[in-house]
């Protein structure tokens, strides 16, 4: 089954979001299978946005995140990946639909409140480095029958 890596950065925390962000994916009918509250380190932060290491706000992006507490997640569902992408919306929240989470709650493209894994090598990746195997629960909701025919 497809799973992504979702964390709600420190201005979400902050904001007082976590509730609705987390709801979204969850009255969407994804199932959440890993979950932690963590205050996350520069080694941590560093490798998360290694891609983007030559950017000139790499340094910006590692800062904020270590910044605060952040909400790591691991969603499961058929199309998760694209999907959680599409419920949080473009990367500038200046221009992201409303409806989407950036859309609704953000204006700055520094202050985007989430992160989502953007396909399925960089979710394995993603979701391999914030979480350990032991820390994913496998489980069946009884609500998945009532989610797919
Ligand atoms: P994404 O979060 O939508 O996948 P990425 O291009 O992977 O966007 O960029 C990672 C993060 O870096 C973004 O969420 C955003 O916070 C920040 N970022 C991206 N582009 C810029 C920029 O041009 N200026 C400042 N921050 C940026
Ligand atoms: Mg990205």
């Amino acid at each position: 089954m497809e799973r992504t890596f979702l964390a709600i950065k420190p201005d979400g925390v902050q904001r007082g979001l976590v509730g609705e962000i987390i709801r979204r994916f969850e009255t969407k009918g994804f199932t959440l299978v890993g979950l932690k509250f963590l205050q996350v380190s520069k080694e941590l932060a560093e490798q998360h946005y290694d891609v983007h290491r030559e950017r000139p706000f790499f340094p910006s992006l590692v800062e904020f995140i270590t910044s605060g507490p952040v909400v790591a997640m691991v969603w499961e569902g058929d199309g998760v990946i694209a999907s959680a992408r599409k419920i949080i919306g473009a990367t500038n929240p200046l221009t992201a639909e409303p409806g989407t989470i950036r859309g609704d709650f953000g204006i700055n493209i520094g202050r985007n409140l989430i992160h989502g894994s953007d396909a399925p090598e960089t979710a394995q990746k993603e979701v391999s480095l914030w979480f350990t195997d032991a820390e994913l629960v496998s489980w069946q909701p009884h609500l998945t029958p009532w989610l797919h025919e």
